[in-house]
């Protein structure tokens, strides 16, 4: 079974008018679904390829030949973090963070306020194409902002991504132009605090499962 483009759950004009209609449609439809097309052509050929989680695809990237790792390591990270964006974010709801992810991010980041600060001063930076996340480490069960350039991905740190925030200049460009630090403003006002919540909780119960 090949890699396919995921649904969003909402509409193109939902998260209107933080991420205009026009540009979610570009980015959904057209560039995610570019990655996934480059993805699956590659690994088309290999059948030892198939059937994978887009995760362990990378995780065991050395399972493919070398003339391919190229294309899955941008491709499939490609996929792999839009996936993650698009659940990150979605129709503005004013949702905060809950449960042991409000705790964490109390003790890591001390408010809120201070987290988005954190994040969006690292996602200003970001020379060139890449994303900034809020990571987990899952042993240590801490938080931290990490950015990663073009299509890395968290997993490939030994951390697991729990929010994304893409800063490649598709995500934003065509409404805020050269303006990425309104697009990083606007960014918050659709993000899915209890979405990240949830798989904050996902992720620790994993670590947990697999530490026995
Ligand atoms: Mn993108």
């Amino acid at each position: 079974m090949a890699y396919q483009l995921p649904e969003l759950g909402y509409d193109y004009d939902a998260l209107e008018p933080a991420i205009d209609t026009r540009t979610m449609m570009l980015h959904h439809s057209k560039h995610h679904q570019a990655y996934i097309h480059q993805l699956n052509m590659a690994i088309a050929p290999h059948g030892n390829l198939q059937d994978r989680s887009i995760e362990d695809l990378l995780i065991h990237i050395d399972d493919a030949p070398e003339e391919i790792r190229g294309v899955i390591r941008d491709s499939g990270g490609g996929h792999a973090n839009h996936e993650l964006y698009w659940k990150t974010i979605g129709p503005p709801c004013g949702d905060k963070p809950v449960g042991i992810l409000e705790e964490a991010i109390r003790q890591r980041f001390g408010t809120l306020e201070s987290l988005k600060k954190e994040l969006t001063e690292a996602a200003a930076r970001v020379f060139g194409s890449g994303w900034t996340f809020l990571a987990v480490d899952p042993w240590t069960r801490k938080l931290e902002v990490m950015s990663l350039p073009n299509q890395d991905v968290v997993v490939l740190h030994g951390k697991s991504a729990v929010l994304a925030c893409d800063v490649w200049e598709h995500s934003y460009y065509l409404k805020y132009e050269n303006r990425r630090p309104e697009y990083l403003k606007a960014f918050w006002d659709v993000v899915q605090w209890e979405a990240v919540s949830r798989r904050f909780e996902s992720v620790l119960e994993q670590s947990l499962i697999s530490a026995v």
